[in-house]
């Protein structure tokens, strides 16, 4: 349950505002940017292994359960890269087709209702969702030049092309936007 302000038995607010002063430095977005909440709310779904290169996420699972393979970026060369993906698709692996999988390792884990998981940057991960799941996934970015530096077993260049295609596509919105308003005048 969430505690949405603290009284004493007197009726009297112990916090001036939320959240308390106490826990201030792990709750405030200051030093991180873009924070980012998706819902994922249904069943029989395979999310495909993927990381995530822009920074971090938490996964929140409300209700029913998420199964989770995690893998550290030192298994990417088992795991058949195509940008932030894997070729792999399904759950159980075609091993004929992908035979490097065998060799890699992975951590295994069920998330229940009340459970979090914790995404570090570039770590692996592919999400098998079967019966009826509600899960909240909150996303924030790492500073750039934290970014800049991908761990082992992620190529050095990966960091440069999600810089080029996020200018990319932020340029793309930004033409669009600008295209609305000749319109509209
Ligand atoms: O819960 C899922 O199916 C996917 C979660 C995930 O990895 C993501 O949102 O990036
Ligand atoms: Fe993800």
């Amino acid at each position: 349950m969430a505690l949405l302000s603290s009284w004493n038995r007197s009726r009297q607010k112990i916090h001036s505002r939320w959240p308390p002063d106490s826990i201030q430095p792990y709750t405030r977005f200051d030093y991180i940017s873009d924070p980012l909440a998706v819902c994922y709310i249904g069943s029989h779904v395979y999310s495909q292994l993927h990381f995530h290169p822009y920074g971090k996420a938490l996964l929140c699972v409300v209700s029913g359960r998420k199964k989770v393979k995690l893998f550290a970026p030192d298994q990417t060369k088992f795991l058949y890269q195509k940008y932030n993906f894997s070729k792999i698709t399904e759950e159980p692996v075609d091993l004929e087709k992908y035979p490097l999988y065998v060799n890699a390792n992975y951590y295994e884990c069920e998330v229940n209702a009340g459970e979090m998981l914790f995404f570090p940057i570039y770590w692996w991960h592919g999400v098998d969702t079967q019966e009826f799941t509600s899960a909240v996934v909150f996303f924030w970015n790492d500073p750039r030049r934290l970014r800049w530096l991908p761990p082992p077993g992620i190529p050095w260049h990966t960091p440069l092309l999600f810089e080029i295609a996020s200018w990319y596509f932020k340029g793309k919105a930004i033409l669009r936007k600008l295209a609305s308003y000749q319109d509209r005048s």
